[in-house]
């Protein structure tokens, strides 16, 4: 079925809805985006996806024209449209249209797009049983040379790791950093469990840093379970009782082997399934209303 979105001012059919060939989002990835997710007629975390997308943009010098309120209204007012109360929401501002140079100063106004759809990334039944994962040989981009804390669409990177997971037959690919340490997965963030306590990379060894990761290290401390935001390497996760990642599309996925190696039991653990359970308390009660009768539920 088609959806609304929103390009350039207009509001249109997502059929219908078009960009240009000259488009420096099209022609060399340079522009940023955001996910974000609504739940039961809420958006959940607009604030810190909206300022997430707008610091992605301040680092490349991309001028979004308009304040990040607009933005918000503008993401709320799509998601009305589209009538959906479960849905995904893709932002997406690129350098706009320019010439076949890649020099972003032939590009007069940036383009301004808002997706509202359905998603699923990974199947139901990975949910129940848990994710396989594997280790890309590919790396993280490293911050010198393109930080992974930019949203940007240039995720070609990412997309390389994702393709050696599906030549596994894996539903994701974890990927190091160049010095080797464990940063996140191709578009998800990732935690391991140990004696009951959870770890996930620190930001600086060049993650994106997720608004998910960012909830569930709050879910986990208001639960009281200690939570360490460190330096880990492959041997800490193959030794790690419970693994899962946290994405706004993939919310909190167990991860039950990676690289051929069993992660604790080999099931959904428990510090993994509690998690789970706070954020859907979290997203049932959370989040800006898109439609009057969204507060009232
Ligand atoms: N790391 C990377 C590299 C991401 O792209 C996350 C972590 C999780 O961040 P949030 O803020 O969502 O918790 C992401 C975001 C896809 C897809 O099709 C996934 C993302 C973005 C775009 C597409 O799998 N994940």
């Amino acid at each position: 079925m088609s959806q609304v979105a929103y390009v350039n001012g207009a509001f249109v059919s997502s059929d219908q809805a078009t960009v240009s060939v000259y488009d420096h989002g099209f022609l060399y990835g340079d522009g940023v985006f955001e996910g974000i997710r609504v739940y039961h007629g809420r958006v959940l975390r607009l604030r810190e996806h909206v300022a997430r997308l707008y610091e992605s943009a301040r680092t490349i010098m991309l001028q979004i024209p308009a304040p990040p309120e607009e933005m918000e209204r503008l993401i709320v007012e799509t998601v009305r449209r589209n009538g959906l109360r479960d849905a995904y929401i893709r932002p997406v501002v690129s350098r706009g249209r320019g010439d076949l140079g890649i020099d972003p100063r032939k590009c007069p106004a940036p383009t301004i797009v808002i997706i509202v759809d359905k998603i699923q990334l990974y199947p139901e039944e990975a949910y129940r049983v848990g994710l396989k994962m594997i280790t890309a040989t590919h790396r993280k981009a490293s911050a010198d040379a393109l930080n992974p804390r930019v949203k940007s669409l240039n995720y070609l990177n990412q997309i390389m790791a994702r393709m050696e997971a599906n030549l596994h037959g894996a539903n994701e690919a974890l990927m190091l950093n160049a010095q080797g340490y464990v940063c996140e997965c191709s578009a998800d963030n990732i935690f391991h469990v140990k004696n009951g306590e959870v770890f996930t990379p620190a930001p600086h060894l060049g993650i994106l840093r997720g608004v998910t990761r960012d909830a569930v290290i709050e879910i986990g401390r208001d639960l009281g379970v200690a939570v360490h935001e460190g330096t880990y390497t492959l041997h800490d996760l193959y030794t790690a009782d419970e693994m899962f990642l946290t994405g706004t599309g993939a919310e909190l996925g167990p991860v039950v082997t990676l690289d051929g190696r069993s992660i604790g039991d080999g099931k959904p653990g428990p510090v993994t399934n509690r998690l789970i359970g706070a954020f859907r308390d979290l997203v049932a009660h959370e989040g800006t209303p898109v439609f009057d009768e969204a507060s009232v539920r």
